[in-house]
């Protein structure tokens, strides 16, 4: 039997008739969020679509069937208590069809389901990155690699200060990646509204929908990167943001962490350090993030 994707009617139906969809990752409620609060978020962004007039697809692997537009019960299937859900990057595809996993999909591997499926915005719960330390451990996240490739729209807050910020977005331009900031010059931090670098910004959802449209006319074939900041009243406070990576970082020297268990070791020191302040951001995050989709989207079908 061939491996197939399958594309959920309502999504296809959409698709074909130009109306507006925005594409979800599931990474973020089988791995970013705790239970059971992940679903609860995960049911939140696709309802805040649904009001907003756009269709949701959030895209996942069920059994290792590549999925865009997940239901109900498969997003629970996947977000609940031991599902054994595996972390999916584009190069995992394969072998959680192989295997028949059930997996939650990153920013490279929905983005890549997102885009074969017709779908030309996607909201991010969080982007990979450029690693401190990437120099030695060449730790940089397959997310950037799969954007210069994939000519689709993702909303992010940016990437994770746990990341080495300037050097993402050097990677990102060598990677040839249009990255603009949505009403804002200061590129984010996704906990903090300012990451201490710029990029060009666009005012509106209708000028986001001008750069896609001037890129596929161009006939590039990379992603733009919209950088939305979180809400003013969600970020954590600058100062104290500082203070809890630091310690974060200091922690994790001490306890040797190395390699994958470095972001996991760092957002859990980091939430603990903030009384769960940052696991808040991080929900407002999304929602910023899917609310800006929504515009895109519905500025693209119009
Ligand atoms: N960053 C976060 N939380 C996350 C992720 C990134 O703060 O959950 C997820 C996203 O799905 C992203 C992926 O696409 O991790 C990147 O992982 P890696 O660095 O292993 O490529
Ligand atoms: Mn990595």
């Amino acid at each position: 039997m061939s491996t197939r994707v399958v594309v959920a009617e309502d999504v296809r139906a959409a698709v074909a008739e130009r109306r507006p969809v925005v594409a979800l990752e599931s990474t973020i409620f089988t791995h970013g969020l705790t239970r059971p609060r992940n679903l609860d978020v995960a049911f939140e962004a696709e309802q805040r679509l649904r009001d907003a007039g756009v269709l949701p697809a959030t895209i996942g692997v069920v059994g290792g069937v590549p999925t865009v537009g997940l239901s109900h019960r498969q997003i629970e299937a996947l977000g609940r208590e031991g599902s054994g859900a595996v972390k999916v990057s584009g190069r995992d595809l394969p072998v959680a069809a192989a295997k028949g996993l059930h997996g939650g999909t990153t920013v490279a591997a929905t983005a890549f389901l997102a885009h074969r499926a017709g779908i030309a915005v996607f909201a991010s719960g969080g982007l990979g990155g450029v690693h401190r330390g990437a120099s030695s451990t060449f730790d940089e996240s397959a997310d950037l690699v799969a954007l210069s490739s994939i000519p689709i729209t993702v909303v992010t807050a940016g990437v994770k200060s746990i990341l080495d910020i300037p050097a993402t977005l050097e990677r990102l331009e060598t990677l040839g990646v249009t990255v603009v900031g949505y009403r804002t010059t200061r590129f984010p931090g996704f906990y903090v509204r300012d990451s201490g670098c710029t990029v060009d910004d666009v005012g509106s959802p209708e000028e986001v929908a001008a750069v896609a449209r001037a890129r596929d006319d161009l006939g590039l074939r990379t992603a733009v990167l919209v950088a939305n900041p979180v809400a003013a009243d969600a970020q954590v406070d600058p100062a104290l943001h500082a203070r809890v990576l630091a310690d974060a970082e200091h922690a994790a020297a001490a306890a040797g962490i190395r390699g994958k268990a470095m972001t996991p070791f760092l957002l859990e020191h980091m939430h603990r350090g903030t009384q769960g302040r940052t696991l808040d951001t991080n929900v407002a995050v999304y929602r910023g993030n899917v609310g800006v989709a929504a515009a895109i989207a519905s500025a693209l079908a119009s």
